[in-house]
């Protein structure tokens, strides 16, 4: 074990750099070459290596501070285990393994102006401007250098010194500045590409010195053959477009803006890499909006912590999905896309199972003399051209339900803590369409008389059926009936369709012998099941709910009271 000063190396002709980030702290244990802090100068940021591998004991410089080549920022204890040639002796980053990252950063770009005087010659003058084609300059020695990133787009205008692409090395990132300003015509490379000097980065319309900005703006549509050559800043819309933005992220989250500078060091930018986390998406606390360490870390956490909440509140994501065998083993198999409503009605009902507390309430009504009333109803259907089902009643009955039992009548706002109680009543019907599950509503059942009902969810039926619902004529029910007596069954429980707190499933109704005190009659009974947030309604208030329906479609007099 032996002490050792941590120097600055050759900053490749750079006189004072400023120190924009420390990477480690003191008491830290690092590896050979581990980078210790990030200076930057204008145009590039530069990761100073450990020496050797050891035990920080001493930071000596803060951020903001200026250094340059030679000065000491701290010392380490090495464990003698240096990992390479770069930490064996105690002179730092002098030695070759930290030098020449540094050098191979900051050359380029004092290179760049000398270079790029040069390197892009003038193809074509029009009307006072030209065409320019920028070659990537002098990369100090460094060969295929990844793109990390396209600050730019076709059709920009820009000014000369603007940053262009971001390259990355494994300790070092820098951005390419425009050697012009003008606009910029065509992008000739993509993120990812690996760049070395003399490689051609892009097309640019430059005004001539007799040049005005028209020339440059009618010139350069005509150059604009590069459509398949996608520029990077636009894919980056469309990845943003297709991730909606969360709605809190704290003050770590900013939108983000296409095309959008991502300044970050290399350190940071593998640590997000290695986080999933989108660059673009973290607002930089850092000198000039850079993007430190602990902002990745914070926006990481608050994901984390979002996500959590979503899931628990909204989503149910966090339980391990169901593995899939591969089915095609045991026989012939066809895979089709599902469609749109599937995967929305999918989505629905496993978020509605996963977060409500389900509870079903079974009961069975006696509707012998309701359908007694019902058909002696047919001819006068036959006049007015409507049908009069089961469905107007029970529609009739739950709203008069809600009225007496308003704790169905609510939603929950669990994150507030707060139960909202709705003073409509609005109420969903279950439609069976060949395209899948629809739900329309009807307003204010409570002022609607059977008539109206009937012919209101026969045509919210068809139109379902024919993909013909608006939107709005989907929302805002406080309830949901489906009903699959025209089918069959005797009993089943409904999913609540969340944020509603109840839903209430209609079985077939059927001839059972009931009792009535002296003897068994024959009744027409309906199957009712009751499935109900049980966070909202307690099961005697559910036993209540149903039981008023068994009464009031026993008697549909009594829905007129
Ligand atoms: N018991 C016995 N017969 C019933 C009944 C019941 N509970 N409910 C309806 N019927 C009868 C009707 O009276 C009608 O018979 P008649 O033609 O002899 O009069 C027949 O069954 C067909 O009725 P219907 O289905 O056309 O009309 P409806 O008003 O009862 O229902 C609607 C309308 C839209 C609810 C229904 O067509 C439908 O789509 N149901 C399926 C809902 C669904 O899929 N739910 C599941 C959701 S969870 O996956």
């Amino acid at each position: 074990m032996s002490e050792q000063e941590i120097k600055v190396p050759d900053l490749g002709g750079a006189d004072e750099v400023e120190v924009i980030e420390l990477l480690v702290s003191e008491g830290d244990s690092v590896e050979a070459e581990d980078p210790i802090l990030t200076v930057e100068t204008d145009k590039a940021s530069v990761e100073l290596p450990s020496p050797g591998a050891g035990k920080i004991i001493k930071l000596t410089v803060k951020v903001g501070d200026k250094v340059k080549e030679g000065d000491v920022v701290g010392t380490m204890e090495s464990s003698g285990d240096s990992g390479g040639d770069a930490g064996k002796e105690g002179s730092g980053t002098e030695d070759s393994g930290g030098e020449s990252e540094p050098k191979a950063e900051e050359k380029p770009e004092s290179k760049q102006e000398d270079e790029t005087e040069s390197k892009p010659a003038p193809k074509k003058k029009s009307g006072g401007s030209r065409k320019e084609t920028v070659l990537v300059p002098p990369l100090d020695g460094m060969e295929n250098v990844p793109v990390i990133e396209i600050n730019v787009s076709e059709g920009d205008t820009i000014e000369a010194d603007d940053a262009l692409v971001t390259v990355e090395s494994d300790k070092a990132s820098m951005e390419i500045p425009s050697p012009f300003g003008g606009k910029v015509v065509k992008v000739l490379v993509a993120e990812g590409d690996k760049l070395s000097e003399g490689d051609k980065l892009l097309e640019l319309t430059v005004a001539g010195d007799d040049g005005d900005e028209q020339d440059e703006q009618d010139d350069a549509p005509e150059a604009d053959s590069g459509k398949s050559e996608e520029p990077e800043a636009k894919a980056d819309e469309k990845e943003q477009d297709k991730e909606p933005a969360p709605q809190s992220q704290g003050s770590v989250y900013e939108p983000p803006s296409p095309g959008a500078k991502v300044h970050a060091g290399p350190a940071v930018r593998k640590l997000a890499r290695e986080l999933g986390a989108d660059l673009t998406r973290i607002k930089g606390a850092g000198p000039k909006g850079r993007i430190l360490k602990d902002d990745v870390q914070a926006y990481v956490k608050s994901q984390l912590q979002q996500a959590q909440q979503g899931s628990s509140v909204a989503t149910g994501s966090g339980i391990p999905g169901v593995k899939l065998p591969d089915f095609s083993q045991f026989g012939d198999i066809q895979k089709e896309a599902m469609s749109r409503m599937m995967a929305v009605t999918a989505a629905n009902m496993q978020r509605s199972w996963l977060n409500v507390p389900h509870v079903t309430q079974f009961e069975d009504a006696d509707i012998t003399d309701m359908e007694a009333f019902r058909k002696s109803q047919k001819a006068a259907g036959e006049k007015k051209g409507v049908k009069m089902t089961p469905l107007p009643f029970l529609l009739k009955a739950c709203a008069t339900a809600l009225a007496e039992l308003p704790q169905f009548n609510v939603s929950l706002d669990m994150e507030r803590k707060e139960v909202i109680r709705k003073q409509y009543i609005h109420i969903g019907i279950a439609v069976d369409t060949p395209n899948g599950l629809m739900v329309p509503v009807i307003r204010d059942v409570d002022k609607k008389g059977l008539w109206e009902l009937a012919a209101e969810s026969a045509e919210l039926a068809q139109k379902a059926r024919d993909k013909k619902l608006k939107p709005a004529e989907m929302q805002g029910a406080c309830f949901t009936i489906t009903s699959l007596g025209g089918i069959g069954g005797t009993a089943f429980t409904p999913i609540v369709n969340a944020p509603e707190v109840a839903i209430l499933g209609v079985s077939k109704a059927a001839m059972k012998p009931v009792w009535d005190g002296s003897e068994f009659q024959p009744r027409l009974m309906l199957p009712l099941s009751l499935s109900y947030d049980h966070r909202a309604v307690n099961g005697a208030d559910a036993a209540r709910f149903t039981s008023l329906l068994g009464q009031l479609l026993g008697d549909i007099r009594t829905l007129l009271l």
